[in-house]
């Protein structure tokens, strides 16, 4: 993981737990992979809540321009981060033990009216999925970076056109 705080940062990733990281360095690989500045941290909501508002607080003051939350089971972090920043929240629903991230999903996506979290797939796809979401963000105000998700979209296009010479 990237040290705790980035004066770098424009993207944050949070998690409830040491234990959703292998679920949320796929957000870590695609910003790598882009360029984008980021760091992660473990802010737990329930284990960490001082710390947890204190890193929302904060969040636009110190430029990031949008936070991954990742959590499972009871998963509040997400919406609990975007009650206390208007900074664009992110949710990824990690696969939970014994409902396997289905009660994560329904914890994130059902926020009700007046703070939404924008809620990405259960899992692996989802954490890639909200960083290329954070990049393409991003993108609106950077033709560089849209260069490069285009690229990104082209490569994609052809790894599937050429699986049709896969089939055996
Ligand atoms: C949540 O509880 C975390 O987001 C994690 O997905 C889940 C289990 O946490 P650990 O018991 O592995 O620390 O807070």
């Amino acid at each position: 993981m990237s040290a705790p705080q980035n004066p770098d940062a424009v993207i944050g990733i949070v998690m409830g737990s040491s234990s959703d990281w292998e679920t949320m360095k796929q957000a870590a690989a695609i910003l790598t992979e882009f360029g984008v500045p980021f760091e992660a941290r473990v802010v737990s909501a329930h284990r960490m809540p001082d710390e947890m508002f204190a890193y929302a607080e904060a969040a636009s003051g110190r430029g990031l321009k949008a936070i991954i939350a990742g959590a499972g089971g009871a998963a509040h972090l997400p919406g609990m981060v975007a009650a206390k920043t208007t900074v664009p929240v992110l949710g990824v629903p990690v696969a939970s033990r014994h409902l396997q991230g289905v009660d994560s999903l329904h914890s994130i996506v059902q926020m009700p009216k007046g703070i939404p979290v924008a809620t990405f797939a259960i899992g692996t796809a989802g954490a890639a999925n909200a960083a290329l979401f954070a990049v393409a963000m991003l993108a609106t105000g950077n033709p560089a970076l849209l260069a490069q998700l285009d690229a990104f979209r082209a490569r994609q296009t052809a790894a599937a056109q050429a699986m049709t010479a896969e089939l055996t």
